[in-house]
C-alpha cells in the first residue's frame, strides 16, 4: 500500500473523449496525482496526450498496469476491455477508477465482485460521476432525511445532443441509461428489480431500426417507480433532469439550465449545458480528488464494483426489454 502524503503514479487507460479530458483534469487540477503513462489502440492519439502533459506510452495495457511507474489506474478504455484490466490491476493489488460500465454483462462484472472481496478490502472505484455533482448529493441528502417524506415515485430524463451513428439502442442503454440506473439506487437507496422499454415513434435523427427516443420504467424492491426518458439525439443541447416525488413534497433537480428555453429552434435565454463533460465538470474534479485521495488511504471513495455489477445487471434486463417487448426481471447473486 503506498504511504499517504505520496504521489499516486496513474496509468490511463484510453485517452478518447474521457481518459484525454481525466488525463488533463488529472494532470492540471488534481492535487497528489501525477500521469506517468497512458496508452490508446490509437498510437498518434497516445503520444499526442502523453506529450501534451510530460507522460510516457506504453503499448499493451496490461504492460503499463504492471510498469514500476505506475501505482494506480484509470481505466477509460471501450467497455468489452474492461474485465481483463480490472482483473490485472486487482491482482497486482492495485487501485483502480473504472469508467463505466464495470464490464459489459453480469456475469463478468460479479467475477470481479468475488475477486476484490476475496483481497479483504476495496479497491476498484466505478465512474459514476454523478454522485460527486451537488444537486444529486443534496437531492440525496434531502431524501435520506426525511424531508420529502416517504419516496414514491422517481422521474428522470435524459438527452444528448447527438451521438455517433453506432450508438445502437442497446447502447442507449449501457452507455446512457447506466447513469440513471445508478442514480436510482443512489437516490432511493434499493435496488431495482424489474425493467420495462417502451419505444414510442423514433425520431427522424435516429438511424434505421434504432429506438431513439425510449421510455423506461424501473420498479425497485419497496416498490417505488422510477420512469425514464432517454433521447440521445435531439439536436438541442445535454439536458439531465430527476424529480422525486414524496409523500410530504417533490424536489426537481437540473432545472435551473432551462430558463426561457424555446425548444423549436434549440435557441434558449439561460444556460443549457453541450454535453456532459461540461454539465460534470465539477463532478468529474470531485471524483477524481476522491479516489486519488483514497487511494492513499488504500481505499476507495464513491461507487464500488457492487454498484457496477447491479447497474450492468440491470442494463441487461433492459436489453432483455428492449428486445422481447415483455417487462424483465432483475436477478442479483448474493452479495459476498
Ligand atoms: C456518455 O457515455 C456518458 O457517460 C454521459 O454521462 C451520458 O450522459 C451520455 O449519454 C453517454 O453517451
Amino acid at each position: 500500500m503506498r504511504q499517504p502524503q505520496t504521489e499516486l503514479r496513474v496509468a490511463v487507460l484510453g485517452v478518447g473523449m474521457m481518459g484525454s479530458y481525466h488525463t488533463r483534469t488529472l494532470s492540471r487540477r488534481i492535487h497528489g496525482a501525477r500521469v506517468t503513462v497512458v496508452t490508446d489502440a490509437d498510437t498518434d492519439r497516445a503520444a499526442h496526450v502523453a506529450a501534451e502533459i510530460g507522460a510516457r506510452t506504453v503499448a499493451d495495457p496490461l504492460d503499463a498496469i504492471n510498469a514500476d511507474d505506475v501505482d494506480g489506474v484509470l481505466i477509460a478504455s471501450p467497455g468489452p476491455a474492461h474485465e481483463k484490466q480490472v482483473q490485472a490491476c486487482l491482482e497486482r493489488r492495485i487501485p483502480v477508477l473504472c469508467e463505466k460500465p464495470l464490464t459489459v454483462d453480469a456475469d463478468s462484472a460479479y467475477n470481479i465482485v468475488v475477486a476484490e472481496h476475496s483481497l479483504g478490502r476495496q479497491m476498484v472505484q466505478v465512474g459514476f460521476m454523478r454522485r460527486f455533482d451537488g444537486e444529486y448529493a443534496a437531492l440525496r441528502a434531502l431524501i435520506a432525511s426525511g424531508g420529502l417524506g416517504a419516496p414514491l415515485m422517481l422521474h428522470c430524463l435524459h438527452r444528448n445532443p447527438t451521438v455517433p451513428d453506432s450508438f445502437d439502442s442497446a447502447m442507449m442503454i449501457t452507455d446512457s441509461l447506466i447513469h440513471e440506473v445508478d442514480v436510482t439506487r443512489f437516490l432511493l437507496a434499493d435496488e431495482i428489480t424489474a425493467v420495462s422499454v417502451y419505444k414510442p415513434t423514433s425520431a427522424a435523427s435516429a438511424p434505421a431500426r434504432v429506438h431513439d427516443p425510449m421510455f423506461v420504467i424501473f420498479e425497485t424492491s419497496r416498490g417505488y417507480l422510477v420512469d425514464v426518458e432517454i433521447f440521445v439525439r435531439t439536436g438541442v443541447a445535454y439536458e439531465v433532469r430527476a424529480e422525486l416525488v414524496g409523500e410530504h413534497g417533490t424536489a426537481t433537480i437540473g432545472r435551473d439550465q432551462h430558463l426561457l428555453r424555446t425548444s423549436v429552434d434549440g435557441r434558449s435565454g439561460g444556460t443549457l449545458a453541450s454535453d456532459f463533460i461540461a454539465r460534470f465538470d465539477i463532478a468529474y474534479q470531485r471524483e477524481l480528488q476522491a479516489w486519488v485521495d483514497a487511494a492513499g488511504q488504500g481505499s476507495i471513495a464513491g461507487p464500488g464494483v457492487w454498484d457496477g455489477y447491479a447497474a450492468i445487471a440491470v442494463c441487461s434486463a433492459g436489453i432483455r426489454a428492449l428486445r422481447t417487448g415483455e417487462r424483465a426481471d432483475v436477478v442479483l447473486k448474493d452479495r459476498p
